[in-house]
């Protein structure tokens, strides 16, 4: 028996170290790293369960070809041979009679090793010159608000907020896809800090809370403003940080005495003097820690929601203290060399970029020239988290769009394939990781083969180059030879590391201070090194302020966060998770459901005027009055009705960024 590590890739900010016993070849047991200072031995909910993956009976493990419709799920085994023949003749077709931006890479963060997630995937398309994809479906309004306030995707040490003494989850259901903090918050939590969450449903984290603030969905900048009204009009802010380390205080102060609590209240649907109370505490306890998560991310304001809210810690200095400031991402400290894992350089000037979460409307839109023909989609599942589904599988049903699947299971997305492709678990490849919740590196050597035929997505492109005829030097690296070049090794966050150190240690934590208080003595990553301070509240494109009349029609607000045990659909069909979950669920609290004459356990139809989906109703006050909560994400074939919580999403995009609405979103609902 062996014990190796390797690192969970998935999309989840905690990239955790796991060990791996192996007997004969076989893995047979998996476990949290116990040396990994933010794993700290354990698993969750959804990995502990891995094995059950790797050796899942419903892998795919040889490529497949379509013999039935599109979209039925009728597949013949191939060779690799014939299946990459397939695809370079289909794709030198689509090139000669459309041009190479006729074709579509459709990829997320399925895989976020380094090089799984975006090496040599990225430098096939761009030597093919195909259309470039804008990755927006998740983290880019969050991103670019973050930037214009702060300057990067930096943020409090997570292991630091132990120090803490107040600390916010907002819009973070940390318990579920964050547990790995949990442990430091609890800690925090032993040595006195209050624990207070915002967010409109009471998810796993919000039941742990001390205090629970259920606003309704996407009006996070009132709630911020108003915060910033109190500790203006109280006197509460740190005018030594504000004078050093900002710009535009005075603006936003003015900004600011708009937004009484009495106002912000109208706005968030919280009493007022519940806000009031949260502004003062937040205010006056140091050191203070917002967790502000991806939650509020998915509404149209969201760009201007994430600027407000990381303007707070510079108006009280909460940055001074380790633990204390805002952490939305940590990726932003680790120096990734992206030119050289993805080579930019090899784009044909011009080519376009379309966004991922337009996809439906990409593929029906009869004026876009050239037209999609050939998608070819790994890492991700359209067909089941793109908002507006219905487009999004009619798109994907088009006779004359070419789509080839890389995954490991028979997705929704793969049902409508035209060649489906096997791909390896992290057991069995190997990556370099970053991390968007810690401040570690990783390196993940494979612990076993690669199960039947499959292969990993380096592999796969560097396989499909060859066939293409591409002969660019960089399209024939090895994965060590990237992994090599992943990193500006010369950065100061990499001082005393090397890939070698990597490669002897597995994981080695950035060489940053040890706690790491980023923005203690301000040097903000903005081009005037300070922080930017803004505020500005941008109401729910779906809401009775900014459409009243659709608010008429579909009066209730949904949303759609993920479920415990699935990690976005990636977990959605392994039998132990969908027991767990027990089916699909729409919570609604007594107030709606009432006059609906809607009870619990019924099937219901949530609707609006893009389609609709059938799920068991909760009735339940977790869900605040006005909202609607569907947990996801499932996957559509598995739901009554063959559609899930996003056929009634909207394609509609945020503020800044060019991200995804999911959470802007007004419905319906009826018994079915
Ligand atoms: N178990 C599990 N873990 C995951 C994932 C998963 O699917 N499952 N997904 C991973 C990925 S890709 C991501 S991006 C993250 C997502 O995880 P988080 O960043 O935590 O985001 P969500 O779970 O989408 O939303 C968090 C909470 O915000 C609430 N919320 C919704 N709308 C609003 C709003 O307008 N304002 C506020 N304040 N709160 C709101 C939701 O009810 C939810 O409880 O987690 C990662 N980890
Ligand atoms: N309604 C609603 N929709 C949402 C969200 C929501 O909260 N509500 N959340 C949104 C968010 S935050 C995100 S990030 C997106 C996520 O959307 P996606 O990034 O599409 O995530 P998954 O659905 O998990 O699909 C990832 C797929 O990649 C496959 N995969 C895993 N590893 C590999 C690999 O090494 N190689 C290849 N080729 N494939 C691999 C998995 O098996 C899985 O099928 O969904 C968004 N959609
Ligand atoms: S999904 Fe997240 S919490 Fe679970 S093992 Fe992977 S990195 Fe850790
Ligand atoms: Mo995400």
């Amino acid at each position: 028996m062996r014990r190796l590590k390797v690192v969970c890739p998935h999309d989840c900010p905690d990239t955790c170290v796991m060990t791996v016993d192996v007997e004969d070849g076989r893995a047979v047991a998996i476990g949290g790293d116990p040396d990994h200072r933010f794993t700290q031995g354990f698993l969750c909910a959804k990995v502990n369960h891995y094995l059950e993956r790797v050796y899942s009976p419903d892998r795919i493990l040889q490529p497949l070809k379509r013999t039935g419709k599109k979209g039925e799920g009728k597949f013949a085994p191939i060779g690799w041979d014939e299946a990459l023949d397939t695809i370079a003749s289909r794709f030198r077709q689509v090139i000669a009679e459309h041009g190479p931006q006729a074709i579509l890479p459709y990829s997320y963060a399925g895989n976020m090793g380094l090089l799984s997630y975006g090496s040599m995937d990225r430098r096939f398309f761009n030597a093919l010159g195909a259309s470039l994809l804008d990755r927006t479906i998740c983290a880019s309004a969050g991103a670019a608000g973050l930037k214009a306030t702060v300057g990067k995707s930096i943020g409090f040490d997570p292991e630091a907020v132990v120090n803490a003494r107040f600390i916010v989850a907002w819009g973070a259901n940390i318990v579920s896809s964050n547990v790995h903090l949990w442990p430091f918050i609890e800690e925090a939590r032993r040595r006195g800090a209050r624990f207070v969450t915002v967010d409109p449903y009471r998810s796993r984290t919000a039941e742990k809370a001390d205090a629970h603030l259920a606003l309704l969905p996407g009006t996070d900048a009132a709630l911020a403003l108003a915060v910033m009204h109190v500790i203006f009009r109280d006197g509460l802010e740190d005018d030594d940080y504000i004078a050093k380390h900002t710009n535009g205080v005075e603006a936003l102060k003015e900004r600011a005495r708009e937004w009484a609590p009495e106002r912000a209240a109208q706005v968030t649907a919280l009493p007022a003097a519940e806000i009031e109370a949260f502004a003062h505490e937040y205010a006056t306890t140091q050191p203070s820690a917002i967790r502000v998560n991806y939650g509020l991310n998915r509404h149209a304001g969201a760009g201007a929601a994430v600027r407000t809210i990381s303007s707070l810690p510079a108006l009280t200095g909460a940055w001074r203290h380790p633990g204390g400031g805002l952490l939305l991402s940590t990726s932003g400290t680790f120096p990734v060399d992206s030119e050289a894992l993805e080579r930019p350089d090899l784009i044909p000037p011009g080519t376009r970029m379309l966004n991922m979460s337009q996809l439906g409307r990409i593929l029906l839109d009869p004026a876009l020239d050239p037209p999609v023909k050939a998608l070819f989609v790994y890492n991700s599942n359209p067909a089941a988290v793109a908002p507006e589904q219905e487009q999004v599988q009619k798109g994907l049903g088009r006779e004359d769009l070419f789509t080839v699947v890389h995954d490991l299971f028979l997705t929704d997305t793969a049902d409508f394939a035209d060649v489906v492709l096997p791909a390896t678990t992290t057991l069995e490849h190997y990556d370099i990781h970053k991390a968007y919740g810690h401040l570690h590196l990783g390196l993940s050597r494979p612990a076993i083969a690669p199960l039947g035929e499959s292969k990993p997505n380096t592999e796969l492109f560097r396989l499909l180059a060859q066939r293409m005829g591409l002969t660019h030097a960089s399209l024939s690296e090895s994965d060590e030879e990237m992994a090599r070049h992943a990193l500006k090794w010369d950065h100061p966050h990499l001082d005393g590391i090397s890939f070698e150190r990597l490669e002897r240690e597995g994981s080695v934590r950035l060489n940053v201070a040890d706690p790491f208080a980023p923005f203690a003595n301000g040097g903000f990553p903005t081009p005037s090194g300070k922080c930017e301070l803004f505020a500005d509240y941008v109401p729910p494109r779906e809401g009775p302020t900014s459409n009243p009349e659709r608010a008429r029609t579909y009066p209730l607000a949904f949303i759609s966060p993920p479920a415990h045990h699935f990690l976005n659909s990636t977990f959605s069909a392994q039998p132990t998770f969908v027991r767990r979950e027990s089916g699909p669920s729409l919570t609604l609290h007594p107030d709606d459901a009432g006059p609906r004459r809607i009870q619990d356990g019924a099937l219901v139809r949530t609707f609006n005027d893009r389609g609709s989906f059938l799920a068991q109703a909760r009735v339940s006050d977790a869900a605040r009055p006005g909202v609607v909560v569907g947990l996801s994400i499932w996957w559509a074939k598995s739901c009554p009705g063959g559609r899930n919580a996003n056929a009634v999403t909207s394609q509609e995009l945020t503020d800044m960024g060019g991200g995804a609405t999911f959470y802007d979103a007004l419905v319906e609902v009826e018994p079915a």
